[in-house]
């Protein structure tokens, strides 16, 4: 097997295989039911949490169910296969590291993450359902929100900062179940074209990256991915 330094990149899309509703294609798809900015914004928040948490409540209830498909597997098998090999996800549903993967750069946060918005309180809770809504900060009583980015916030700079490192260095990035429509995280694989690497797409249909990219593959990626990473370290 040959060994390039690759970077990789998710979206909800490596997530479908595993019943949870992408954001944007679709009937199905979530902002097809809701509408983004009375959700998924700090000012939606600050007008009623306790309508933006029951939305993440029930996220959550169906995320909890959700087990690992056979592209998140694949990554897992990429990571400890792989010397040079980052995983950047844009996913905030944690089944990356369900399947195995350690290192792993969120760009948009963990559902499963919850922080104070009054002090610097932060904490895993997996519970599903949250006994109350909104929860409260046990510290100061304040209230807790998700640890996710909202349209309109900034990503962790640090968090940002490792992964554009990483693609900029990748001899190959892939770019797994994204609709490449959200920035920063759609810029990640110009960084690898500008550094003279390959950018292989893998999605149902054909995006805003595709007349970049070197491949594209189409097809669900718990299908196109585990037969292309068992093809590729053959050779
Ligand atoms: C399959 C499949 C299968 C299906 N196999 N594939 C530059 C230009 C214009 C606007 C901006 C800009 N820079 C920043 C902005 C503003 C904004 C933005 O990008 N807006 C765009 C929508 C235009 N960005 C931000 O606000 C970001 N913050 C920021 O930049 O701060 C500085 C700043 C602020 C304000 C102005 C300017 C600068 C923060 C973005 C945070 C995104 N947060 C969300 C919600 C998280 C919380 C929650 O879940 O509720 O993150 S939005 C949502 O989109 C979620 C996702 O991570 C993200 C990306 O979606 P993704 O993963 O691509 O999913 P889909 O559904 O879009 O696509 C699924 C794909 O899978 C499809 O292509 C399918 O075909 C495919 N698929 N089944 C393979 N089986
Ligand atoms: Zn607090």
């Amino acid at each position: 097997m040959n060994r390039p330094k690759i970077a990789v990149l998710t979206g909800a899309g490596v997530s479908k295989g595993s019943g949870i509703p992408t954001y944007r294609d679709g009937a199905d798809s979530l902002w097809n039911h809701y509408h983004p900015q009375e959700l998924a914004t700090p000012e939606a928040f600050a007008r009623d949490p306790k309508l933006v948490w029951e939305f993440y409540d029930w996220r959550r209830q169906n995320m909890a169910k959700a087990r690992p498909n056979a592209a998140h597997l694949t990554l897992a098998e990429m990571e400890a296969a792989l010397p040079d090999f980052t995983l950047v996800t844009q996913n905030i549903d944690g089944l990356h590291r369900a399947a195995g993967n350690r290192n792993i750069l969120y760009l948009h946060g963990d559902i499963w993450l919850v922080r104070c918005t009054e002090c610097d309180y932060r904490d895993e809770d997996r519970r599903v359902p949250l006994p109350e809504l909104p929860p409260r900060c046990p510290r100061c009583g304040a209230l807790l929100r998700p640890d996710i980015v909202w349209f309109g916030e900034t990503l962790n700079p640090q968090t940002l900062y490792e992964a554009e490192q990483a693609f900029r260095s990748a001899d190959l990035a892939l770019v797994i179940g994204t609709s490449s429509v959200v920035y920063p995280a759609a810029y990640l694989p110009f960084y690898t074209i500008e550094t003279g690497g390959r950018v292989i797409e893998f999605n149902m249909e054909r995006t805003a990256l595709s007349p970049y990219a070197s491949e594209v593959i189409l097809g669900p990626s718990e299908k196109t991915l585990p037969a292309w990473w068992k093809n590729f370290r053959q050779t």
